[in-house]
């Protein structure tokens, strides 16, 4: 079963959004298996962002990632990442779509709201810096089977 980072960004906390967002994942059917706030340092940002640290506008994502509390959650379900970055939509909210979390509460393109891991290679090393395993909670509940088939389940 595949996992993904996912981010409440600063202005999702400070929109008082984090409730909302959290709904739609879960209404998706994911599981939740790892959550804390936190907040980001810029040595942590660097290592989260490593492949974007160069890019001219990493500066600003830093001021932003780094300036309130972020929720930082682990999600796991079938293709959880793709998933994840469909239910968040586009980077920019102002040309993402009407049913996707960028695309309804967002019109900017750096204060975007919520961050998710773009492969699943991204995924397993973002987790690993944010949480450590123990960190993570492995359960079943009684919902999985009506979530999805058991063959789809893997
Ligand atoms: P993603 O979050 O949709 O994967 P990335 O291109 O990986 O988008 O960029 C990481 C984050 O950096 C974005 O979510 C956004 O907050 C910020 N960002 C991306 N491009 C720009 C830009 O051109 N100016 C300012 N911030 C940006
Ligand atoms: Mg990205």
């Amino acid at each position: 079963m595949e996992r993904t980072l996912i981010l409440f960004k600063p202005d999702a906390i400070q929109r008082r959004l984090a409730g909302t967002l959290l709904t739609r994942l879960e209404n998706k059917g994911l599981k939740l298996v790892g959550m804390k706030m936190l907040r980001v340092t810029k040595e942590l940002s660097a290592r989260h962002y490593a492949e974007h640290v160069s890019k001219p506008f990493y500066p600003l994502l830093e001021e932003f990632i780094t300036s309130g509390p972020v929720i930082a959650v682990v999600a796991e379900g079938p293709q959880a990442v793709a998933v994840v970055r469909g239910i968040m939509g586009p980077t920019n909210g102002a040309q993402a779509p009407p049913g996707t979390i960028r695309g309804d509460f967002g019109l900017s393109r750096q204060m975007n709201l919520m961050h998710g891991s773009d492969s699943v290679e991204a995924a397993k090393r973002e987790i690993e810096v944010y949480f450590r395993p123990e960190e993570l909670v492995g359960y079943e509940t009684t919902l999985s089977g009506w979530v999805c088939a058991a063959d789809e389940a893997k």
